[in-house]
């Protein structure tokens, strides 16, 4: 049995990036490992939060996991901030990391990019992502690609602890979907599906009302020569639509190129708003029974209480290799 680890941040609802990136995985891999799933509320305060909604946000990702199908029987769902070994962890990596290799993370060129002084904790936001992996000798971290640099640097940071100190961490692999891995924004399909972009036509969050998702699509950026075909280097938007419609259906982009052969965008992607909004019905039912019980707040409660004991484990040998204490 492989210990698996991942982890959504609370900055606004869940989108289908997300979900066909990352989460569906989170669902499939519980049947067989033991699986650790967090909301990383402490990643989220690396741009600034509004402290109410952020709280509304927490509850709300919580509420998305159990609804996707996460069952907190089988896996460990809790809250980052609720286990303090996160950034107790964060610190002592940090001491083992270098400017050098966090200069080259195109997640922080992104978000800085025009700032002349960007937060200090955009900067470090991978060796916080490597303390959330390595703190329970993760196996398996199911994540979409954008998250591919920031495993390799933590496979890095863990193996060059190992090699200065006695084996302290287990080596990670990340785990990358061939379908749904990168999910384009619906108006700009050369830059990723984000939950903060300010046009919330560009994503799609599990959410959405049907009239919503319908609109999103239909007004999703294409292109003008009309021909149905996977290029994403010259038909960005095209092959995005195709890589959600494949990723929901299950079918092939081959097979749904070839059904629409004959068709134009408007056919395509009135099936595609069908698909879409069948996909996301139960999450939505589920999530409204979840979002409004009690029982929610119990289960972040006992899934930090088991999270904490495995935290506990690792940092007490983390101390102990590190010479701290005594
Ligand atoms: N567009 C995407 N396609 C496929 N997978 C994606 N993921 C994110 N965007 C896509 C994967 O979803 C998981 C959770 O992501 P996150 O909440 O940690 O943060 P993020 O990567 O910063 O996601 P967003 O939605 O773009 O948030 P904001 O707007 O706040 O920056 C990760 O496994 C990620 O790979």
């Amino acid at each position: 049995m492989k210990r698996v680890f991942s982890g959504v941040q609370p900055t606004g609802n869940i989108h289908i990036g997300n979900y066909l990136g990352a989460l569906r995985q989170f669902v499939e891999l519980q049947e067989e490992n033991e699986c650790i799933y967090c909301i990383v509320d402490l990643h989220s305060i690396t741009v600034p939060q509004d402290p109410k909604e952020l709280r509304k946000h927490i509850l709300d990702v919580a509420a998305l996991y159990l609804a996707i199908g996460i069952d907190p029987k089988k896996s460990i769902v809790f809250v980052q901030s609720d286990v303090s070994g996160h950034a107790e962890l964060s610190w002592i990596l940090t001491c083992n990391s270098y400017t050098g290799e966090l200069s080259r993370m195109t997640q922080f060129k992104d978000k800085s990019k025009g700032k002349e002084s960007a937060p200090t904790g955009l900067f470090t936001y991978p060796i916080l992502m490597a303390a959330d992996i390595l703190l329970y000798d993760t196996d398996i971290v199911p994540v979409g690609n954008d998250q591919k640099q920031h495993i390799e640097i933590c496979r890095d940071i863990a193996m060059r602890v190992n090699n200065k100190y006695k084996d302290t961490f287990v080596i990670p692999d990340g785990r990358f979907l061939k379908s749904g891995a990168r999910i384009m924004s619906l108006d700009d399909p050369t830059s990723k599906m984000s939950k903060s972009a300010e046009n919330i036509h560009s994503r799609i969050s599990l959410l959405d009302e049907d009239s919503k998702i319908k609109k999103s699509i239909m007004r999703a950026t294409t292109d003008s020569d009309g021909e149905i075909r996977f290029d994403p280097e010259n038909k960005p938007g095209v092959s995005n639509l195709l890589s959600i419609y494949s990723a929901f259906s299950g079918e092939s982009i081959d097979d749904i190129v070839a059904k629409y052969a004959d068709c134009g965008y408007g056919d395509f992607k009135k099936d595609l708003v069908g698909i879409t909004q069948e996909a996301v019905a139960p999450i939505k039912q589920n999530f409204n029974e979840i979002r409004e019980s009690d029982e929610l707040k119990a289960i972040l409660r006992d899934g930090a209480e088991k999270a904490n004991t495995i935290a506990e484990k690792t940092m007490k040998r983390v101390k102990d290799h590190f010479g701290l204490g005594f």
